[in-house]
């Protein structure tokens, strides 16, 4: 390629002399030349991509962005799935990238036949294969024009209209309806229902618990009001074009005053007046990664609210960074950011809210970060691709307070010490790895959510991607004293349905699983007998749900 570009150089600058050319002609020529070269090398290799009309390169482009991006990046440049750029898309070709997307792959990623039609799956293999097009990026200002205050902050009620326990309130995602069903826990009675937007990943609670902050896939985050007669929506704003977490300020003396909102795209958090969501500031996670290299795309995943100090703790995941926010001066913040690992996506506190616990899902390990003495105290090896979601907190009979995650790669709860005070031999230890792999035949890979709660001896674990039909059918429960004794308990025969998330009841009485379905289910089962008590029907694919007094008080 030099030898060519060498030729080319002179020819070009042999040509211009002759037409009355000087140095500094040969030194543009080069220029023009080099530009000439990259022009060339890139059209050849877009002249290799399947040609996509406009249409369905817009069509393939929303298919992406509501299946892809989580894993995949906007830019293509691979996260937890890996990169999917041209120079290696179009070597692999259309035909093998169908089959990789109907069938998926041993590496955790679904088939996708349930979801997209056979022209979808065709289009996406061939979109993969073109260049990667930046969505727009997303000023304060933009944000502001989506601003809007449904009911002013004075205009709200001083106390709860309601006599309903609305501290054991339950708000469940159902996901693909764009809706939020908002469930009195302690009568299972639906207390109201309101639109949340597409795709509404979480729910987080306000440090008093009164308000939840919905945060959708679309950047959209709704602040949703327990004190009225129904749950009303009273502030609403888009943060950016692609978005997965919020919380709220939660120390002392900070109590609901700020909220943020971390996005995948553009890769920025932004600050938000905890009572009515005005934007107030935005920041960029662009930067270097561990490594130094620069990374485009670095994009905001779990975001926590420290209760030790006015901090959130933000994963920076393609960067392997873990940046403490300190938001006690919103006109100067002070980030300090930690080295962690790549690539950072979930997390949860242990239980004494001093310590955060991270997965890096791509090299197999947790990091552990002390939010006190701001520093990274350890990283632990534990099985293929950890997923915790907020992880558990409970008393080992042999190793004291440990902490635990599930994966998705294997068939396994990894399980390690958390009291370096109390229990120094087994801090940041794995001190059992409990299989699951008896689950079914497929083994015990894909699962997503690991729970327990102060009040209960119980376990529970959910095995949403595994591709055998009755494991991901099934929860898995264990009693903490007896470690190592799974019981799987089929919760539906739909076969369209995947078990996933469980929650709480504030007294830690009761589990909540939904059932992953159009014709979703809340199943409630009795923590203590583990039996079903009733099962709420009529939820459009219920996925998350988040209990006020557990979320308000990470309570896991
Ligand atoms: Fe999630 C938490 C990102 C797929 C349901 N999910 C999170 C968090 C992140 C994240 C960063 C942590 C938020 C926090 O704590 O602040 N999730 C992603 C993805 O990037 C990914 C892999 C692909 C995507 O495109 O979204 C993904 N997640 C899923 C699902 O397929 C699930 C099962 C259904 C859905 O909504 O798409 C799902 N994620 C959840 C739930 C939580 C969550 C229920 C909250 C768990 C908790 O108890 O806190």
């Amino acid at each position: 390629m030099k030898g060519v570009f060498a030729v080319l150089t002179i020819m070009f600058t042999n040509f211009l002399k002759d037409l009355g050319g000087t140095a500094i002609m040969k030194r543009s020529s080069i220029l023009v030349l080099a530009f000439f070269s990259v022009f060339l090398m890139t059209s050849s290799a877009l002249a290799k991509a399947p040609k996509m009309s406009d249409a369905e390169m817009k069509a393939s482009t929303a298919t992406y962005f509501n299946y892809c991006t989580g894993c995949h990046g906007t830019l293509r440049k691979g996260a937890t799935g890996p990169n999917l750029m041209p120079k290696k898309t179009i070597d692999m070709g259309t035909e093998t990238l169908f089959e990789i997307i109907n069938e998926g792959t041993p590496g955790g990623m679904p088939g996708w036949s349930d979801k997209l039609s056979k022209d979808e799956m065709m289009l996406m293999a061939k979109f993969i294969q073109q260049e990667p097009v930046a969505p727009p990026e997303i000023s304060l200002r933009n944000m502001k024009m989506s601003w809007k205050v449904q009911v002013p902050v004075a205009d709200r009620p001083t106390k709860p209209q309601h006599s309903l326990n609305w501290k054991n309130f339950m708000g469940i995602v159902e996901r693909d309806a764009g809706k939020i069903a908002i469930y009195d826990g302690d009568t299972h009675k639906m207390f109201g229902r309101v639109d949340s937007g597409f795709a509404t990943h979480i729910l987080r609670s306000s440090a008093s618990g009164r308000y939840y902050f919905s945060i959708g896939r679309d950047g959209r985050v709704k602040m949703i009001d327990l004190w009225t007669k129904k749950p009303t929506i009273v502030a609403s704003l888009r943060t950016c074009s692609e978005a997965r977490s919020v919380d709220t300020s939660k120390f002392h003396g900070y109590e609901d005053k700020l909220a943020v909102v971390g996005c995948y795209w553009p890769p920025h958090f932004v600050v938000l007046d905890g009572a009515t969501l005005e934007p107030l500031k935005v920041v960029s996670t662009r930067g270097y990664t561990l490594d130094g290299t620069f990374h485009p795309e670095p994009r905001v995943a779990a975001i926590v609210a420290s209760h030790y100090s006015p901090e959130w703790v933000l994963n920076i995941k393609e960067a392997g960074f873990v940046w403490l926010v300190d938001y006690s001066n919103v006109d100067s913040l002070k980030i300090t950011m930690i080295e962690a690992a790549r690539f950072l996506h979930d997390g949860g506190w242990d239980i004494t809210h001093r310590y955060f616990m991270p997965a890096a899902n791509m090299v197999d390990q947790m990091v552990v970060i002390d939010t006190k003495e701001r520093k990274r105290v350890a990283i632990i090896d534990v099985g293929t691709k950890p997923h915790p979601g907020r992880g558990a907190n409970w008393t080992d009979p042999e190793f004291g307070p440990v902490h635990g995650t599930v994966h998705i790669g294997e068939g396994l709860i990894s399980v390690w010490g958390t009291d370096p005070e109390g229990h120094p031999k087994s801090a940041w230890k794995v001190v059992r790895s409990i299989d699951l792999s008896d689950v079914g035949p497929a083994g015990g890979a894909g699962s997503l959510f690991l729970k327990t709660h102060p009040n209960s001896k119980n376990l529970w674990m959910d095995f949403t991607l595994n591709t055998d039909l009755k494991a991901h059918q099934s929860i898995g429960v264990m009693d903490i004293n007896k470690p190592g004794k799974i019981d799987y308990i089929q919760l539906t025969t739909d076969p369209k349905a995947r078990v996933v998330h469980q929650e709480y009841n504030a007294q830690g009485t009761e589990v909540w699983v939904s059932i992953w379905s159009i014709k979703g289910e809340i199943v409630i089962i009795d923590d203590k007998t583990r039996k079903i008590k009733t099962r709420i029907t009529g939820l459009h694919t219920p996925t998350g749900k988040f209990n006020v007094t557990n979320t308000m008080g990470d309570i896991y």
